[in-house]
């Protein structure tokens, strides 16, 4: 049960490692929670072979009062790639029609892929400084094409709810790949 306290809260973040305490939660993601999302299922499968990696982290800090219910999230993408496809997060959409969302990105670099359920599809490049408004209905992720970590800054509210399981079916319109060692978007073929 998420403790209500209607008075200001602050919690201090870390830049040098983009952590913040205290924080309420924090989420680990490995290959294997993605492995129906990266594309090359046989590169999935050699990496779980030899070890079961990290891809990413959230901490996350719901500030709730009897009136409000902001959260507060940071996610930490690693570098790398499964196969030829970089390190991302699984992507999702809000289950409530609406609910935006705002991106902060502090440090890295890569993609923000955005989706919506009629077929529209938007690419914002993140790099430090970046700030993204994602509107309701459009499915978002973020990839890191970058050889360090990837950071951003997330806010949203607790009952805008995640709903993974179509991205994890069809993914997004597209994918983000090493071509002749330059990070490229091309079309998924699941779509
Ligand atoms: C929540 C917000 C982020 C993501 C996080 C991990 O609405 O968009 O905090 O949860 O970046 O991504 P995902 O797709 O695994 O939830
Ligand atoms: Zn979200």
């Amino acid at each position: 049960m998420l403790q209500v306290n209607d008075y200001p809260i602050s919690v201090r973040f870390d830049p040098e490692v983009g952590i913040f305490s205290p924080c309420i939660e924090t989420i680990e993601r490995r290959v294997s929670d993605l492995r129906k999302v990266f594309y090359d299922h046989q590169a999935v499968q050699s990496i779980l072979n030899s070890g079961d990696r990290l891809i990413y982290e959230v901490r996350t800090y719901p500030f709730i009062t009897n009136k409000s219910d902001m959260t507060l999230g940071v996610t930490r993408i690693f570098p790398g790639k499964v196969g030829d496809e970089y390190h991302m997060t699984k992507g999702h959409i809000h289950e409530r029609d609406d609910q935006p969302e705002i991106y902060y990105c502090v440090y890295g670099c890569g993609y923000l892929l955005m989706d919506t359920l009629n077929g529209q599809f938007r690419v914002e490049p993140l790099e430090s400084g970046v700030i993204v408004h994602i509107p309701p209905m459009w499915a978002h992720r973020v990839v890191n094409t970058g050889n360090g970590l990837l950071v951003f800054v997330a806010c949203f509210h607790v009952p805008a709810g995640h709903d993974y399981s179509l991205i994890e079916r069809q993914g997004f319109t597209q994918i983000v790949v090493e071509s002749y060692g330059k990070p490229t978007l091309i079309p998924n073929k699941k779509r």
